[in-house]
């Protein structure tokens, strides 16, 4: 655990006597939500992380995320009824705490998968996390029998900052079922299942996802008919949320959840912009849930992306803003009133640089950025407006590595003053000699 930690009134040490032993053994928690959680050394979760919890943008009136999250329901609501009632149920009040199993195993991550890393999630401890992707929640879903439905909630992950990144955001995940028959209609002859693949013992069959165009455990045909529906409800979606001028591209992808897998761009200030990931479930998913003999596609996109291009907001902060001048701007009864975001105004940027020595065990290749990162939030909190790595230096004596970043400073609703920057900056150089036990230069 961060040296930074320990400091801080939520991490308390609390006396805890084990059933097994007399003597009282000092354990450290983490008290979230109402619960205590004992922490090892994978607990990486931050104060400035942990303030974010129960804020819920997406259940927020006057929040640009709540009007598109009842955008996304309404198109799901409208476009899919069965027997005169919507097909999709909508979950939006899941516990942001989940466990490892549910947030990975449940979802085929591979043990050594990448996205596991504590560099990349906001760790509880071991076992339990921060959810990363509302997918999470996919299996409890399905094993309760559900086959049609939305996640909504917040999603954390350590990641880089700029304009289009916050370790805080919001997804809307999907899983949409078609028995044969629904995919198929009367015509019996077509089937979703290769011949090969026995329903009654679907663990005797094993899946494979060698070939790109389908799961071999699926005919073509019922793969080919999923993946149409797929991309023509989400083009649906994207059409009726920014109209049909909007540009758009399928970029081909892979998620460890499904086969095959896409990723949708629009094209957004000039530039590409990744919306959403999706593909086909992966059978064993379904199979492992519960008896079925359906193929299911499922979906995760991102609500801040969209609310950006939707409303103009430059800046992904700005949806955490409780400045009415804010909020005003998107109080409205009509979730398809066209809106266009108005800066209150724009403050000038403040620019400092940051150099240190790192300590002889660790090199500019293995220093961790995203700790960096985490630190720098928790201390400047949401004045910082980006870091940027500038520089990495080997010196040519003394073989000892030293990193630059750069760090801009800007406040959302006021001007900084130069001198206000310094007093942060030097408490974040401070931080960082403490936490990472580098040299400043
Ligand atoms: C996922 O999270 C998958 N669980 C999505 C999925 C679900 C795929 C079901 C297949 C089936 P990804 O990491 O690409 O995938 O994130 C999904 C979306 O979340 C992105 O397209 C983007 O819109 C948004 N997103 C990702 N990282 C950030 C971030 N740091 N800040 C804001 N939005 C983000
Ligand atoms: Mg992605």
């Amino acid at each position: 655990m961060r040296k930074l930690f320990n400091t801080q009134p939520i991490f308390s040490a609390v006396l805890f006597r084990c059933k097994y032993s007399t003597a009282p053994k000092s354990v450290a928690t983490v008290r979230l939500n109402n619960k205590d959680f004992i922490s090892d050394d994978y607990t990486n979760i931050t104060p400035k992380i942990i303030s974010y919890l129960n804020r819920n943008l997406h259940l927020q009136k006057g929040n640009p995320l709540s009007l598109v999250r009842q955008c996304i329901v309404k198109y799901f609501y409208s476009s899919f009824t069965h027997r005169g009632h919507p097909a999709f149920s909508v979950y939006d009040n899941l516990s942001p705490i989940v466990t490892a199993k549910q947030n990975f195993d449940d979802l085929l991550i591979p043990a050594d998968h990448p996205s596991r890393a504590k560099s990349d999630c906001y760790y509880i401890n071991k076992d339990v996390l921060l959810r990363a992707h509302m997918t999470a929640h996919q299996m409890e879903l399905l094993r309760s029998g559900l086959d049609n439905f939305l996640m909504i909630g917040d999603v954390y992950r350590r990641d880089e900052i700029d304009s289009t990144h916050f370790p805080v955001f919001h997804q809307v995940d999907a899983v949409r079922s078609q028995s044969s028959k629904e995919l198929f209609g009367e015509d019996q002859d077509l089937k979703i299942f290769e011949p090969t693949y026995d329903i009654e013992n679907p663990h005797n069959f094993k899946n494979s996802i060698s070939d790109p165009m389908k799961q071999s455990c699926h005919t073509l045909e019922a793969s080919k008919l999923m993946e149409t529906q797929l991309k023509t409800h989400l083009l649906g979606l994207v059409y009726y949320l920014f109209g049909d001028d909007i540009e758009h591209r399928w970029v081909d992808a892979y998620f460890p959840f499904t086969h095959p897998s896409w990723e949708l761009e629009i094209l957004y200030e000039g530039k590409w912009m990744e919306v959403l990931g999706c593909g086909i479930v992966r059978n064993e998913i379904l199979v492992n849930a519960g008896p079925s003999n359906s193929i299911a596609y499922a979906f995760g996109l991102g609500l801040e992306r969209l609310a950006m291009a939707l409303y103009k907001i430059p800046d992904i902060r700005l949806m955490w803003s409780t400045d009415s001048g804010f909020l005003a701007q998107f109080n409205t009864d009509n979730i398809q009133d066209k809106i266009t975001y108005k800066p209150v105004s724009v403050y000038p940027q403040c620019t400092n640089d940051i150099s240190f020595w790192l300590p002889s065990n660790v090199t500019t290749d293995s220093f961790v950025n995203n700790d960096f990162y985490d630190l720098v939030r928790d201390i400047g909190g949401d004045i910082i407006e980006q870091v940027s790595l500038k520089d990495k230096f080997i010196h040519p004596k003394s073989k000892k590595h030293s990193l630059c970043y750069s760090i801009v400073y800007r406040h959302l609703e006021r001007t900084l003053k130069q001198e206000e920057v310094n007093q942060v900056h030097k408490k974040i150089e401070q931080a960082v000699t403490d936490s990472f036990n580098v040299v400043i230069r």
